[in-house]
Order: C-alpha cells, then structure tokens, then sequence
C-alpha cells in the first residue's frame, strides 16, 4: 500500500489530499491510511499532515524501493519488476534463487545494505547501508556458454557508461570487472552462471557501485585501492537517480550484444580499456605470470605474451598493472 499512498500524493504535489479521499480510493481506514503514513515518515518521507487539509508529500528520501526508482526508469523491460530489500545477505544470491524458480529475464534485485557481499572467488564486496548501489540483474541470455564471459565485458563497458552519463566523469575498465576511477576501483562485477555443456539457463549480473562512501568506511586494506562517485566529484550523488541511468546503459549493451554479437562490445572494451601492451603480473588459479597484454580475444579471454615470450589466453584472473 506505500506504493499506492506514495503514487496519489505525487499525483496531488502541488495541494493537499485529503484523508478521506485518500482512504476511499484505497479502500481502508482513515486510520490505516494515517498508520503508513506515520511509516512512510519514519522510513525518511517528509509529509505534511493537517486535521482539516489532509496529507501532502514535501520531498521523498533517497532510497532505491520501486516506488523511488520506478518512475525515474525509462527502459523497456529491464528493472520493470524490483526486488528491493533493506539488508540481505547477497543481492546475487538472492537472484539466483529468483532464477531457480523461473523469474524472467529482466528482474532485478536490489539492496541497501549487504551483509555477506560477494565478490568473485568468495571475496569480500564492502556493502555498507544507504551509501552505494548493490544490484543483480536475471538474465537468460541465447547464447553458447563459452560466450558467457562476454556478459561481464558487456556489462563493465555499460556500467562506465552509466558512470560517465550520470557523472561526466570517465571509468576506465580493468579486465576482467573492475571499474576504475584514476587508478582506484569505483565499481566491481560479478557474473554468476548457471548453465549445462551446450545452454545457459540464465546469468546474475551483480554490480556493486561505490556512490556516496567516504574515504574512512573504506576497510583498511581497500582504502588506498578504492574509491566512489562522492570522493571524486566532492558531491552527495542522488543513488535513486543513478540506478536509472546504469539499468539504460545495461539494456542498450546486453541488447546490441545478443544482436550483433561480441563485436561491437569488445570494440567498446578496447577504446575503455587502453590494455594493449601495458606490462601486467596476472593471477590465474594460483599461477603468477608476468608480461604483457595484447588484447582480449572473441570470448574476452585476456591474451598475454609472457615474458619467456610465450602466448597464453587468460580466462580468469587478477590483473595488475606492473611497470616492468
Ligand atoms: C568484484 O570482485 O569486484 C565483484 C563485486 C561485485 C559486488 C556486487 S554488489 C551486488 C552483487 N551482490 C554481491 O554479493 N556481489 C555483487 P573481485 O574482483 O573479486 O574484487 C573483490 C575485491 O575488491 C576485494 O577482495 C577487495 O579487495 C575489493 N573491494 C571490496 N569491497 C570493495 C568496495 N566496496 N569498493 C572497492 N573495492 C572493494
């Protein structure tokens, strides 16, 4: 019913609503309406309320619920339903589940705070409350699954995109899924399949974005390594206003990747990614390798010439940047 509540005083902004009214078209109480409204406000809404005139929303909080987000959102199907909770354990995850038991392609799940944040290999994602963006997305994408590590290039090429739409500044992506702002990590992927030998039933794309944290919530070992929209243009960013942007950028990509296949995002990729010939040290299922980076090839695998001047095609992997 907030939805509802919230949608009628939007509609009526510019006066009050009275709580009749409102309770008529609801179908409830007076009370009941009084009650969510009592919610709404301590949820952040500020809303006037008056015996005589009724009801009035002054302004809404920045929070990511549907019924902030929603009428911000101009895509055609993705983030038109919203799974939007306070805290849970893994947006992924949760996803996953959804997945499991049929959610369409195209649903979303988002979170305010994150307690058990993944990134890739049981690491760690930083996810404090009502800071940042911790978002996955279902996709059921028709393609074989050795393609699949195209999905994170497409979806790291959109996520600086709707970094650079929304904020003018310019991401520079990090194979495999780190976004970078000067050098420093603003956003991370996390790409979860689930698939048999020759079909993919469908893929969680998880994207975690640092937009309002401060320097000091960084944990110690990250605070020098990461950093957020709000460090770097000096300004609180509206989380509700940036969700929509990403979820465009993420719907135009994935869209021109499943029609005109790996090429134009790989292209993409490459004027984002500037890899080719820096020196890199990369970790690979335990392996270190130095040398440097030629180029991704048609299924984003890195390819590397080591310095004993052999060539080898890296599927997963840490990159770093290494001045040798
Ligand atoms: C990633 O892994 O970069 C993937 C991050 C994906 C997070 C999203 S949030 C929504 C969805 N739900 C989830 O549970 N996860 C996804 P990886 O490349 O393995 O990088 C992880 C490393 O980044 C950590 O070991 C830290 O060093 C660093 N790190 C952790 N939290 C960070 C943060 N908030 N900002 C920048 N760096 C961070």
């Amino acid at each position: 019913m907030d939805d509802e509540i919230l949608k009628l005083l939007r509609e009526h902004s510019s006066s009050f609503l009275s709580g009749e009214e409102m309770s008529h078209t609801l179908k409830v109480s007076r009370t009941a309406v009084w009650k969510r409204v009592k919610n709404l406000r301590a949820s952040g809404y500020d809303i006037e309320a008056f015996r005589r005139l009724g009801y009035r929303l002054i302004r809404s909080p920045d929070l990511l619920t549907p019924s902030e987000i929603k009428p911000l959102l101009k895509t055609k199907w993705m983030g038109k339903v919203l799974h939007h909770f306070q805290t849970i354990p893994s947006t992924n995850t949760e996803a996953y589940q959804l997945a499991l038991r049929g959610a369409p392609e195209g649903e979303i799940v988002i979170a305010e705070s994150q307690e058990k944040g993944r990134g890739r290999l049981g690491r760690h994602w930083v996810s404090p409350p009502f800071l940042n963006l911790y978002l996955s997305v279902i996709l059921r994408p028709d393609i074989p699954p050795p393609q699949a590590s195209l999905i994170t290039l497409m979806a790291a090429v959109a996520v600086a995109e709707g970094i650079e739409c929304f904020s003018g500044l310019h991401p520079v992506i990090k194979w495999p899924n780190d976004i970078l702002l000067k050098n420093r990590k603003v956003a991370g992927l996390l790409n979860e399949i689930h698939s048999e030998t020759d079909r993919i039933h469908f893929v969680i794309l998880g994207v975690g974005v640092n937009l309002n944290m401060d320097k000091k919530l960084f944990t110690k070992e990250i605070r020098s390594t990461a950093t957020s929209l709000k460090m770097e243009t000096g300004k609180t960013v509206s989380r509700k206003e940036f969700v929509p942007c990403l979820l465009e950028a993420l719907e135009k990509w994935y869209t021109l990747f499943l029609r005109e296949g790996g090429k134009p995002v790989l292209e993409a990729w490459r004027e984002r990614a500037r890899i080719r010939g820096k020196a890199v040290k990369v970790t690979s299922f335990g392996e270190t390798l130095f040398g440097r980076a030629i180029d991704v090839d048609s299924e984003g695998r890195l390819i590397l010439e080591t310095e004993k001047g052999e060539r080898k095609r890296i599927v997963a992997g840490d990159v770093e940047y290494s001045r040798k």
